[in-house]
């Protein structure tokens, strides 16, 4: 029988609380995301017995969730959160959908109420198990404390096996304080997941005979050596290479085999090109509703070409397409199995498709022109910041239209690193751009954030203070939601409910939080600004009076 250790209890005591957390450290988890409840005061006293763990308050359940979906897309470990329950619980929600749709191991741990008060509609109660059951991998209520090591083994094993995402632990509050034996577990890395040898020879068979071949790369290729496998195959045979949704920092987008993203405005013209391949090789991705052109490109489920289908995960392979060689393994290995010694083909051959879509993307790449007479065009920002970019640069997006230009033009260069949300979460830049430059000191961040998204999560941007985190933020202020409002103008052109901002004084907000500060109200300012803020050694906001007609239809 476990017993509850008291405030007296010397503290050598190993409570439930330390053998969870024990099991967390043992598989890497160094940094825990948190907004403090009376639910798990329990867990949060035993992490003070952790110094391995840096504890990171946060002001917003959001935005705690938003910077462990960060850490856990950058680390590949679980990016950890804690919550209270019900009311902190219900503002965490939007990080856990956020690392279901972006494939992110992530724990959130929620304080429950007294295990006696369950199911009785206890004050803050919330039934987890329904509430996040169908956003979340795996939901788990504990129901005795000698449990809580094996579940934060369990919860270590869901979130990051197969297609990576979130698991939610329930902890009732009278559980967190037990006197429980000590655990000493970890899981080395499992073997790679690898191809049979009968795929693989099926696999280079396609790839000899096949005339314009199209590698669509996703983001079970983002792990180490993963971008440089894949630039080595597409080299080696001579493949184009199309990135999927929000994935641009695969490969170079310099390369000449580079031919563009898949996302939210391919033209048609550039649709008609990409489905005259006659093999698509879709290497880690999951071949999503955006990637795939509304499951239409390619065609579902009969694709007009043969389909090679890898994902580290079997549900996912082949799940909405019809795959000539389904491949349940990890695409870095099977890319670097592909690729021979030597140039595999005669470049000759391939270099006409190749060129063809290389130049519509150049065509759809190149810088817009477009005037605007109601202030900055922030694609001009984007077009500054991009020449001056370091080239281990690291771009944090929130959601919005303003984040259009970065995608569309930017053009990635790895070690360049893009950090958006798939989801299309508003609020997600700040709070990814913290736990960026909290993962990766060594790297320049920059965070851009409209004036909608920022009002969401803004207020964590106090950490960067605090830590004194050399983060430039780059808000475009241009009075709107005005990716709705665009929705708005195809849809209902003569009016615009909704969607207008009367928006505080950001500077004034900002020099209050302690920031450097900077305000771009002409386009001639931008370049020695931006230098200014990319050489600062602490956080630096910047306020871009931006032009909202720039970014609305003709
Ligand atoms: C949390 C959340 N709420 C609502 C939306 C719908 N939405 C997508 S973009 C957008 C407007 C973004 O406005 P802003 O941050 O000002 O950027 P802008 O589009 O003006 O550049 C909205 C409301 C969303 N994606 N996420």
């Amino acid at each position: 029988m476990s017993r509850r250790v008291g405030l007296s209890d010397p503290l050598t005591m190993h409570t439930s609380s330390h053998a969870f957390l024990s099991v967390l450290v043992a598989h890497g988890v160094d940094r825990i995301f948190e907004v403090p409840g009376e639910s798990y005061i329990g867990l949060l006293d035993a992490v003070a017995d952790f110094p391995q763990i840096d504890l990171v308050t946060c002001r917003h359940e959001a935005g705690a969730g938003f910077m462990a979906c960060a850490d856990g897309r950058l680390t590949r470990r679980p990016g950890v959160f804690m919550v209270s329950r019900g009311p902190g619980a219900s503002n965490a929600s939007i990080a856990v959908h956020t690392a279901q749709q972006d494939a992110i191991p992530l724990i959130l741990v929620v304080g429950q109420v007294p295990q006696k008060d369950l199911r009785r509609e206890a004050f803050q109660e919330i039934d987890y198990r329904a509430m996040f059951g169908t956003i979340a991998k795996w939901v788990f209520e504990v129901t005795a404390p000698e449990q809580m090591a094996e579940v934060a083994y369990k919860a270590v094993r869901m979130a990051t096996s197969g297609t990576p995402g979130p698991v939610v632990i329930s902890v009732p509050e009278d559980l967190q304080q037990q006197e429980v034996p000590e655990v000493r577990w970890r899981a080395l890395p499992h073997d790679p997941l690898r191809a049979s040898p009968a795929g693989l020879a099926r696999v280079r068979e396609l790839l000899h005979t096949a005339q314009r071949p199209l590698i669509i790369a996703g983001g079970a290729l983002d792990v180490p050596g993963g971008r440089e496998a894949l630039l080595a195959f597409a080299q080696a045979w001579q493949i184009p290479v199309c990135v999927a949704f929000r994935r641009h920092d695969l490969f170079p987008n310099r390369h000449p085999l580079f031919v563009g993203d898949l996302g939210l405005s391919n033209p048609a013209s550039q649709m008609a090109q990409l489905h005259e391949s006659d093999l698509v090789l879709a290497l880690g991705t999951r071949l999503d509703d955006i990637t795939s052109q509304n499951f239409t490109f390619p065609r579902c489920p009969q694709p007009a070409q043969p389909l090679v289908h890898c994902y580290p995960d079997p549900r996912a392979v082949g799940l909405h397409f019809a795959t000539e060689v389904g491949l349940p393994c990890q695409p870095k290995g099977l890319v670097e199995e592909l690729t021979p010694d030597v140039d595999a083909i005669d470049p000759g051959a391939r270099a006409q498709w190749a060129r063809q879509l290389r130049a519509t993307h150049e065509q759809i790449a190149a810088w817009p022109q477009r005037g605007a007479d109601d202030g900055v065009r922030f694609f001009e920002v984007v077009r500054h910041l991009r020449a001056l970019a370091p080239t281990d640069l690291r771009v944090c997006l929130d959601a919005g239209t303003f984040a259009a230009p970065v995608y569309r033009h930017f053009g990635f260069d790895p070690p360049q690193r893009l950090m958006a949300p798939l989801s299309g979460a508003m609020g997600y830049g700040t709070p990814a751009a913290l736990a960026t430059a909290l993962r990766e000191p060594q790297h320049r961040v920059v965070c851009m954030v409209g004036d909608g998204g920022f009002m969401m999560t803004g207020n964590e941007m106090i950490l960067a203070v605090e830590r004194q985190l050399p983060i430039v933020f780059v808000l475009a202020n241009n009075g709107s939601y005005a990716s709705i409002r665009i929705h708005q103008d195809r849809a209902y052109p003569t009016r615009h409910p909704g969607t207008d901002l009367y928006n505080p004084d950001f500077a004034a907000i900002a020099r209050g939080f302690g920031m450097a500060v900077d305000v771009i109200e002409h386009e001639d300012a931008i370049d020695a600004t931006l230098r200014r803020a990319l050489q600062s050694q602490g956080p630096h906001f910047i306020e871009v009076k931006a032009s909202l007609r720039v970014s609305l239809p003709n």
